[in-house]
């Protein structure tokens, strides 16, 4: 039996936390168009029953910046890289290799560590893979490279099967229906987040946090109620979250209301408000509260 951790690596927007949710066949981690969508390390579980484990460590995108946002985020794709296992290394085949991908491939060649090498987004029929594939041969040494659309669903299986290998011995660390360890409130928060930053994508997605206030359950009628806010940086870029009349909010309230009568197995009613907390992105007690 086959058992490991396995770290996700890549640039934002790679489609990491896409890749995730397929492999594992559930909706573990948020993803959204905007770069730096993924801000925790993040475990989704597969388990094959005839082959065994693997715990995915999805992490936030790869990026050079100084910023003190950045730095706690940079932190969990470190911690994520030297508890694994083996690395999964997620390239976007549709753009050029960057700086960023340099940083990656020392990242991961410094760990020596187990590489599967992904080249995502196939479906879309990037014209450079074959450049992006003699690139990547130069400097890395993969024990498998296979090319994926993870938002299609193709050559998973495939892959699948090269990550259980690259996997130690041993057994299941996780029950087998496991498909995840997070929180009720930290994946409510996410699904909220997600909801909101597809909404303001162009504004203001990486000024928002989601506080969960309270949770109330009502065992009468299985409904959970829960408060949380929306909380930006300024005072300026509230309007943005709300909308004319409140039409983004609302909208916002409501996806991610249905979302989450999907993944828990009680009715949610959701209340959502919000809120400011001047540069919040400066704050290490908060940062630390919420990039951990
Ligand atoms: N065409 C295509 N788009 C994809 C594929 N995989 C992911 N995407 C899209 O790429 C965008 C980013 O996906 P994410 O999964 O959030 O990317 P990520 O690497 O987790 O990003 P960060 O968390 O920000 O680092 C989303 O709009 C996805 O729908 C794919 O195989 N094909
Ligand atoms: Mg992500």
């Amino acid at each position: 039996m086959k058992s490991g951790f396995i770290a996700i690596v890549g640039r934002p927007s790679a489609g990491k936390s896409t890749l995730l949710n397929t492999i594992c066949g559930y909706k573990i981690s948020i993803t959204a168009e905007t770069p730096q969508t993924t801000r925790n390390k993040i475990r989704g579980i597969y388990t094959d029953e005839d082959k065994g484990q693997i715990v995915f460590l999805d992490t936030p995108g790869y990026h050079i910046s100084e910023k003190k946002f950045n730095n706690y985020m940079m932190e969990n794709v470190h911690s994520s890289i030297s508890e694994a296992d083996a690395i999964m290394y997620v390239v976007d085949s549709t753009r050029e290799l960057g700086k960023e991908e340099q940083e990656i491939i020392k990242l991961v060649n410094d760990s020596k560590k187990p590489l599967i090498l992904v080249l995502n987004k196939i479906d879309t029929k990037p014209k450079n893979i074959m450049e992006i594939r003699g690139l990547l041969a130069v400097n890395v040494k993969p024990e498998a490279v296979l090319e994926v659309s993870a938002l299609k669903n193709e050559g998973i299986e495939l892959l699948k099967q090269r990550l259980i290998e690259a996997c130690p011995d041993g057994p299941y660390m996780y029950p087998p229906d496991y498909y995840t360890d997070q929180e009720p409130e930290f994946r409510m928060a996410e699904v909220i987040r997600e909801k909101a930053i597809r909404r303001v994508k162009d504004e203001v997605p990486h000024a928002i946090y989601v506080e969960m206030a309270d949770t109330d359950y009502d065992a009468e009628t299985n409904t959970m109620f829960v408060r949380a806010f929306l909380t930006v940086e300024q005072e300026s870029q509230k309007g943005f979250v709300i909308g004319h009349q409140g039409e983004t909010i609302k909208k916002i309230r409501i996806g991610a209301q249905r979302e989450l009568n999907n993944i828990f197995p009680y009715k949610i009613k959701l209340d959502l408000r919000v809120k400011v907390n001047k540069r919040w992105r400066r704050k290490d007690y908060l940062l630390k509260g919420i990039l951990k």
